[in-house]
């Protein structure tokens, strides 16, 4: 898979990308990832992405112009289409779901917006997915934007190299995960639970399973979380 993110902090965005899981599967070559700043597509001597709203108002507005010549030059780079997702706090919320949809796809191009919003005219022209991560503020789309690489990148085969399957996480079976517990078995005070120390993995496993339903039931009502499927 290849990724671009258009964003005005390209230099936000790479550290992130060149750190744990994402750096080693682009290293193992499952993804590569390419940040493309929008001000190197301006056309004026300010290096201007934004301007004052039509109408007046509060804030500023991100251009068409500098926008929609980012987006034509980085799909220049590679023959596969990309499917393009503008993340704004308007978009269908992100889920597991929609990350494994997009774990199955060739190409994506993500556009990250700061200030006010976008011309309406770059929704009409690029018709891009819109996705937020969910209903709080954030100042720009670059957060949103390692929240969705690094959730789909992680789907991608090879990319957790050793590690054990996706199929045992939280959400991709609908209920959270049980408890942990490492060395010491007694901290300040504080024990592991008998049963894990028994060796009787029987056992372990059904504890594992009620306390992996009692947190759901407890914590989050809202997901399916199917007992009777453990
Ligand atoms: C203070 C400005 N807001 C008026 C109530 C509108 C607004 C514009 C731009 C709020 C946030 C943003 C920047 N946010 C994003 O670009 C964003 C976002 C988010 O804020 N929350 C959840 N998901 C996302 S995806 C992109």
């Amino acid at each position: 898979m290849r990724i671009d993110v258009l964003t005005l902090f390209p230099g936000v965005m790479e550290p992130f990308f060149a750190a744990s899981i994402i750096a080693r599967a682009q290293a193992a070559g499952v993804v590569s990832i390419h940040c493309t700043n929008i001000r190197a597509s301006a056309t004026d001597r300010h290096g201007s992405v934004d301007d004052r709203p039509f109408g007046g108002g509060p804030g500023m507005v991100m251009m068409c112009g500098p926008l929609f010549d980012a987006v034509e030059r980085v799909e220049r780079e590679d023959p596969r289409p990309a499917t393009r997702i503008m993340l704004t706090p308007q978009g269908e919320r992100f889920t597991q779901e929609i990350a494994g949809e997009l774990a199955g796809l060739k190409r994506l191009l993500l556009i990250c917006g700061h200030y006010e919003g976008f011309d309406e005219r770059i929704r009409e022209g690029l018709k891009p997915r819109e996705i937020s991560i969910g209903d709080y503020v954030l100042s720009g789309g670059e957060a949103a934007a390692m929240v969705v690489v690094d959730a789909v990148v992680r789907l991608l085969p090879g990319a957790l190299g050793g590690e054990q399957s996706i199929e045992h996480e939280s959400f991709s079976d609908g209920r959270l995960e049980y408890p942990h517990y490492t060395r010491p078995r007694d901290f300040r005070g504080l024990k592991v639970p008998e049963v894990l120390l028994s060796g009787d993995h029987d056992r372990i496993e059904k504890w594992r399973q009620s306390e992996s339903d009692r947190r759901t039931r407890q914590r989050r009502p809202d997901l399916p979380g199917k007992p009777e499927n453990a």
